[in-house]
Parts: C-alpha cells; sequence; structure tokens
C-alpha cells in the first residue's frame, strides 16, 4: 500500500521540517478499517478481559521503557518545554493504560433477579461486547495523552481501532505503533492513519461503513461536521470540544495560591489547553492586587526553547494558529481591553525567532460582551474583570454556549460546594485546576461536547451491553 502525498511536519519552536509524512488517501483508510475488522476476528477477540488487561499494562511499561523517545518525539512536534512533556503528558500515557487495564480487570455485570407471572423467576444480567472499530481523532495540543485516553479504554473493552491524529502532531501516536507491537497486541488492533480533516483521512475515517462508533477530541466546529459525516450510519459519538473556562477568585481565597493556581490555569502549555482558564472573576476588594499580582508571576514565566529543562513557555502550534492568537489580541485592543502584560511576539535574537512564540498576555476592562470575552481564543491570553456579589459572578461564569470547566477560589468550602454546583459545566474544580482522577467524569455540557469519558463512563462508551434473560 502506498501514498501519493506527503505533508511537513514542522517543528514550532524554529520552523524547520522534522519529517514527510504520508497523507492516507480513502484506499488507505479503508485498509486500515478491513485490518481493524479483521483483527476483531482474531486472536484479539479471543482473549480474556485479564489477558487483554495484562497486554495493556506491558504497553505502559513499554511507554516508560522509551519514556525519552516519546518525550522527544513531543517536545518537537508541539514544541511544549522539556519539563511539561516529561511531568505530564508522557507519565498519563503511560497511566492512561494502567487505568483502565484496572477498570476494566474490576468491572462487574448489571444483575437482577426477575419474578415471572407465573411466579417463577429469572435471571438477567449484562455482558459487556465490544462496539467493534473505533475511529479516534484527536487533536495537537496533549497529542499522546489525548490520544490514550480514548485508546485506552477502547481496547479494554475489546475493540480494534483506527487512529488520526493531527496533521500538526503525527509522532507519538506513530511510534506508539512500535510499542504495541512489542507489547503483543495484534496486527490490526491498532491502526495510524495520517492526514487532514474535511476531504482527507479524518472525513474519510468519520464517513465509513465499517467504523462503530466515533471519539473525538477538538473543535466544537469540527464536531459539528464529525456529527453530520456520522448521520447517515447512526455511530455512537463521544465528543470533548473546545470550552471558554472561567475562574471565580473570592475575597477570601487563599491570595497566593489563587494567583499560582490561575497563572498555571491561564498559561499551562502556552495556554493550549482546552480546561484552560481564559475568563478570569475576581472579587472587587482584591482585584487590583490580585491583577498585579498575576501579571507579576505570569509576566516572569521563562518563555524559550522547549529543550531548556527550565523553560515554563514554548512555542504556539503553528503560525496560522499564532496568527488566530495575535488576531484576538487586535481585537481585544478594538474592543476596548487594557492590556497589563504581553499582547505581542517575544524577540531572542536566534532562531527561537522563526518559531512561533507570543507573549502571556492579561486584559482588563472589556464588556462581558466582546468577542474576545466570548470566543475560544486556545492561546496564552486571559481577562480579568471585577465582581461584587456571588451571584453576578456566576451568572457571568455560566454566560457562554461552552460549558466544559471553572475553578472556584475560595477558604469557604461551604461557598465553594454552593457555587460549584451552580456553574454549567462538565468538571469544576474548588481550589485546584487540572487534578486528575481518572475514575472521574471527564467531558463539556453544551458546545464543550457530548458524553463523558472516564472511569465507567469510558467503559459505557466503548462498549455495548448484551442483556441476556434465562427463565430459571
Ligand atoms: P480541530 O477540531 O481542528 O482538529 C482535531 C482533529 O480533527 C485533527 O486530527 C483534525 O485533523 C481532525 N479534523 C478536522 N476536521 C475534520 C473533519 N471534518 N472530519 C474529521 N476529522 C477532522 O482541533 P485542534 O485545532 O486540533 O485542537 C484544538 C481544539 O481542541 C480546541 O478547540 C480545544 O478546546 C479542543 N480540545 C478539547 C479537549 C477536550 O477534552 N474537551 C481537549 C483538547 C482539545
Ligand atoms: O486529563 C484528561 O483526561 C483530558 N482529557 C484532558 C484534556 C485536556 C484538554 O486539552
Amino acid at each position: 500500500m502506498s501514498c501519493t502525498r506527503t505533508f511537513a511536519d514542522v517543528n514550532p519552536a524554529n520552523g524547520t521540517v522534522i519529517a514527510q509524512v504520508a497523507e492516507a488517501d480513502e484506499s488507505l483508510v479503508d485498509a486500515a478499517v478491513q485490518a481493524a475488522r479483521k483483527a476483531l476476528r482474531g486472536e484479539w477477540g479471543r482473549l480474556t478481559v485479564r489477558e487483554r488487561a495484562a497486554r495493556l499494562r506491558k504497553v505502559a511499561d513499554g511507554i516508560e521503557a522509551r519514556f525519552d523517545c516519546f518525550v522527544t518525539a513531543e517536545v518537537a512536534d508541539t514544541g511544549k518545554p522539556i519539563a511539561l512533556a516529561s511531568r505530564l503528558d508522557v507519565p498519563r500515557a503511560a497511566a492512561n493504560f494502567r487505568a483502565f487495564a484496572d477498570l476494566i480487570s474490576a468491572a462487574g455485570l448489571e444483575a437482577f433477579q426477575t419474578e415471572t407471572p407465573d411466579g417463577q423467576s429469572a435471571l438477567n444480567y449484562a455482558v459487556r461486547k465490544p462496539l467493534g472499530v473505533v475511529g479516534i481523532i484527536v487533536p495537537w495540543n496533549l497529542p499522546v495523552l489525548l490520544l490514550t485516553w480514548k485508546l485506552a479504554p477502547a481496547l479494554a473493552c475489546g475493540n480494534t481501532v483506527v487512529v488520526k491524529p493531527s496533521e500538526e502532531t503525527p509522532a507519538t501516536a506513530t511510534l506508539l505503533a512500535e510499542v504495541m507491537q512489542q507489547a503483543g497486541i495484534p496486527d490490526g488492533v491498532y491502526n495510524v492513519v495520517h492526514g487532514f480533516g474535511p476531504n482527507s483521512a479524518g472525513e474519510f475515517l468519520t464517513q465509513h461503513e465499517d467504523v462503530n462508533a466515533v471519539t473525538f477530541t477538538g473543535e466544537s466546529q469540527t464536531g459539528g461536521a464529525i456529527m453530520k459525516a456520522v448521520a447517515a450510519s447512526l455511530k455512537p459519538v463521544s465528543f470533548e470540544l473546545g470550552g471558554k473556562n472561567a475562574a471565580i477568585v473570592f475575597a477570601d481565597a487563599d491570595f497566593d495560591e489563587a494567583v499560582a493556581g490561575i497563572s498555571e490555569a491561564a498559561f499551562l502549555n502556552t495556554g493550549q489547553v482546552c480546561l484552560c482558564t481564559e475568563r478570569v472573576y475576581v472579587e472587587s476588594p482584591i482585584f487590583d492586587r490580585f491583577v498585579d499580582a498575576l501579571a507579576g508571576k505570569s509576566g516572569g514565566l521563562r518563555v524559550g526553547s522547549p529543550m531548556e529543562k527550565t523553560t515554563e513557555l514554548g512555542p504556539l502550534i503553528s503560525s496560522q494558529h499564532r496568527e488566530k492568537v495575535l488576531s484576538y489580541n487586535r481585537l481585544a485592543r478594538e474592543e476596548g481591553a487594557t492590556v497589563v502584560i504581553g499582547g505581542g511576539v517575544p524577540e531572542f535574537g536566534n532562531s527561537l525567532d522563526r518559531g512561533f512564540y507570543v507573549q502571556p498576555t492579561i486584559y482588563t476592562g472589556l464588556p462581558e460582551s466582546a468577542r474576545s470575552v466570548k470566543e475560544e481564543i486556545f492561546g496564552p491570553v486571559c481577562h480579568i474583570a471585577p465582581f461584587d456579589t456571588e451571584e453576578e459572578a456566576i451568572n457571568k461564569a455560566n454566560d457562554t454556549k461552552y460549558g466544559l470547566a471553572a475553578s472556584i477560589w475560595t477558604t469557604n468550602l461551604k461557598r465553594g460546594h454552593r457555587v460549584a454546583q451552580q456553574m454549567n459545566v462538565g468538571i469544576t474544580w474548588v481550589n485546584c485546576w487540572f487534578l486528575r482522577d481518572l475514575r472521574t467524569p471527564f467531558g463539556g455540557a453544551g458546545r464543550s461536547g457530548i458524553g463523558r469519558e472516564g472511569g465507567v463512563h469510558s467503559l459505557n462508551f466503548y462498549s455495548e451491553p448484551n442483556n441476556i434473560c434465562i427463565r430459571l
């Protein structure tokens, strides 16, 4: 099988081409789907749950055995700091496989003893069946973390997969194929096709008749396009989409903890995490002090080469994405923002000037109706606004079409609990952000997603119950 077209994989830190990547055409996507279908009928389909879980644990071991290769590949593709890839992305990839190996091993059956009209009984119990071939489409911001977050439960439930990584970050999905083979995952269970979305590998995959389900992480608008593509074949979908996440900081918050927490929530991965905070609401008595402290902390973040161990902020993923972020910076000024820090492009005087860097940026002074307060920017940019009452803060935080995540900062845990319950989002953190337990439901309300993954929610999406009723 050959691909006639290739595309360039670019290092965002300096604009150099890392690799030419083969773009899958429709026939290659079809071959991948057929390989996945065939593998369902082979050794993989006959493994017991215990055996499947053991192989997933070997995949986790295999990722750890090649830890440095994964880190290097992820850093080159994304430009994220090596320290971040080493503490978050690659460890989570291994943890995803272990977590779902444990979860599938412990998963119970739903069972009911049923009384029959003739006074006898029947036993109902539901067994989990794999869905079949699952199409997995993922973005570029946390490539191996987000891929394995879907891949591990899909495999744990006995499915086979065809994965379409982002065109911006093809490396770690490819590297994972070698780990899969070494871990004894049979051929055809894990298939990777590279390419773009519309009229390319992504669309060919979602439209394929033999793909049984599609799980997708990416922009809300892309979710809409995929929904149309799967409508005719009624495939189940799981969507993890965009966000315009709010943080609410009450005057009684632990001030330093809140400043550090919001700085991380706004700027981690150069603001390219779906959970990042782009709107901060701070209670009026501490507003000015908070803005100054956040500006001081965030303005001091070390922006530089991703390969430097001390770097805290790398570049954005591409020049196109940088142009989008800078266009929001221009828009925010037109809309009346006061620029507290940043707003432009840093200068290094070396090869990093060819990278796609922007400065961490904080605004104040925008009306809630401003487009830059309403639309997802997905860069190191946040807007801070004051509030006077709890009700006002809740209303402002909820005034969005998105509904992914929120964070609340207060030492009054009664209030934290009360406000958290009123957030129209899938995930609310109190006095923390992006603190994960892989057993918990993860996903978004509104335009931030459809369905939940995590723990039993993932097992429920990636499998189908077959209820068996035995008359006793
Ligand atoms: P994107 O939607 O542009 O692309 C995501 C993936 O979809 C890529 O692999 C792309 O090639 C593919 N794709 C694009 N159009 C397609 C189509 N018509 N059919 C099939 N596949 C298609 O998103 P992105 O720019 O890569 O990622 C950033 C976005 O992802 C942000 O909106 C961010 O909030 C969101 N995101 C959400 C979560 C979450 O968990 N909710 C996590 C990470 C990122
Ligand atoms: O932590 C996770 O499981 C997860 N899905 C994180 C998503 C981050 C968004 O960029």
